[in-house]
C-alpha cells in the first residue's frame, strides 16, 4: 500500500514538473518534439509560432522534414499546439522538404512563405500557402511556386532560393527577401502571390542564409545566418532597398547545432529573439532542433545589444 502510494506520488510529481517545465518559459520552450526555424506572428494579443518539424532519425544526419506545426501562446510561457497546419505535400509541384518559412497577414488571410523542393525544376523553390485562419488548415495559393531556382543565377547552388522573409511596410508595400549564399529580394503585388518588380541582390557581409527583416523605431533591421556553423549577424536601414549598413554579430552560434535560424518581435511591450538550437536531450542536434526565446534589447542609437542565450529562457 505503501509502495503503491509512494508510486502515485513520484508519477505525480513526475507530470506536476514536466507540465510545470512546460509552462515556466525554459529553453527549449517545447520539449516534445524537434522543431527548427522558427517565425513568429504577432496578431491579436497571441503570438503563432511556425516552425518546421524535424523528423530525422537519431541517426539520421541530414534534415528529414515533411510538415510544418504551429503553436500560440498569450504569455510566451505556455504554448498549444493546433493540428498540422501544412505539409510539403500540400503544394502538389513539390517533392518535399518542409524547410524554412514565414506567416503574415494581410486584410485577414495569412499568407505562409514556405522552402520546398521542386518536382520539375531542380533545386529548391519558394512557394505560398493561404489560410483564412492564424492556424490553418492552409492551402496552396498558386498552383505553382512563386519562386523557382531558374529564376536565380547569381549563384550555381541549387538551393539558394530558401528561407523566405516577408514584411508589409506602412504602404503596405509587401516585400519578400529570401536566399542561400546570395541575398535576395523583390517586391509583391497587392495579391502577395506574385512579384512586383525585379530579383534584386542585397550585398551582406559572409551571408549564408535566414535572412529576416523587422522594424523598430523607424530602423528596418535585416537579421540573417553568418558562417557556417552559423552565427546571427545583422544590418540597419532606412530603406528596405538598402543601403543596409552592417552592425556585426548579433547571436553566436547556438548550442549543439549548426544552424540557428531567428525570427525577432515586440510582443505586449517587450521584444523577443526566438531561434533553434539542438539542446533536447538526449538526442537533439543540428537535425533534431529545438525552439528557444530570448529577451531583445536595443541601445539608444537602434544597434541591438548581443543575445545572450539562456537555458531560463525568458523568465
Ligand atoms: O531547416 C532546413 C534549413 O536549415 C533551413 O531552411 C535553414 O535556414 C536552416 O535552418
Amino acid at each position: 500500500m505503501i509502495l503503491k502510494f509512494k508510486n502515485i506520488a513520484a508519477t505525480a510529481l513526475l507530470s506536476f514538473y514536466i507540465a510545470g517545465n512546460a509552462q515556466t518559459g525554459e529553453n527549449p520552450i517545447i520539449k516534445d518534439e524537434f522543431l527548427g526555424d522558427p517565425a513568429a506572428l504577432v496578431h491579436k494579443g497571441k503570438v503563432y509560432l511556425y516552425a518546421g518539424h524535424d523528423e530525422a532519425p537519431n541517426d539520421f544526419n541530414f534534415y528529414k522534414m515533411n510538415e510544418w506545426k504551429v503553436y500560440s501562446s498569450s504569455d510566451l510561457k505556455t504554448w498549444d499546439k493546433h493540428p498540422v497546419p501544412l505539409k510539403a505535400s500540400d503544394f502538389a509541384w513539390a517533392s518535399g522538404d518542409a524547410w524554412a518559412s514565414q506567416v503574415i497577414e494581410k486584410n485577414g488571410k495569412f499568407y505562409w512563405y514556405v522552402t520546398v523542393s521542386h518536382k520539375t525544376i531542380p533545386g529548391k523553390s519558394i512557394g505560398v500557402a493561404v489560410s483564412d485562419s492564424p492556424i490553418g488548415p492552409f492551402k496552396d495559393a498558386l498552383g505553382k511556386a512563386l519562386i523557382t531556382n531558374d529564376m536565380t543565377k547569381k549563384t550555381t547552388i541549387d538551393w539558394d532560393d530558401i528561407d523566405p522573409t516577408v514584411y508589409i511596410d506602412d504602404k503596405g508595400q509587401g516585400w519578400l527577401f529570401w536566399g542561400n549564399t546570395v541575398c535576395y529580394y523583390a517586391k509583391l503585388k497587392n495579391n502577395m502571390t506574385e512579384l512586383d518588380s525585379e530579383i534584386k541582390t542585397v550585398d551582406l557581409p559572409k551571408f549564408t542564409e535566414a535572412p529576416y527583416i523587422h522594424k523598430k523605431n523607424g530602423w528596418y533591421y535585416l537579421s540573417y545566418a553568418t558562417g557556417f556553423p552559423e552565427k546571427i549577424a545583422y544590418a540597419m536601414s532606412k530603406s528596405l532597398d538598402g543601403p543596409w549598413e552592417y552592425k556585426g554579430i548579433l547571436n553566436e552560434l547556438a548550442g549543439n547545432s549548426n544552424t540557428n535560424h531567428q525570427s525577432i518581435i515586440e510582443f505586449k511591450g517587450k521584444d523577443y529573439f526566438i531561434y533553434h538550437n539542438g539542446a533536447i536531450e538526449p538526442n537533439g542536434g543540428s537535425f533534431r532542433r529545438s525552439v528557444a526565446i530570448e529577451h531583445l534589447y536595443y541601445n539608444k542609437d537602434g544597434s541591438i545589444k548581443p543575445i545572450i542565450m539562456t537555458t531560463k529562457g525568458i523568465n
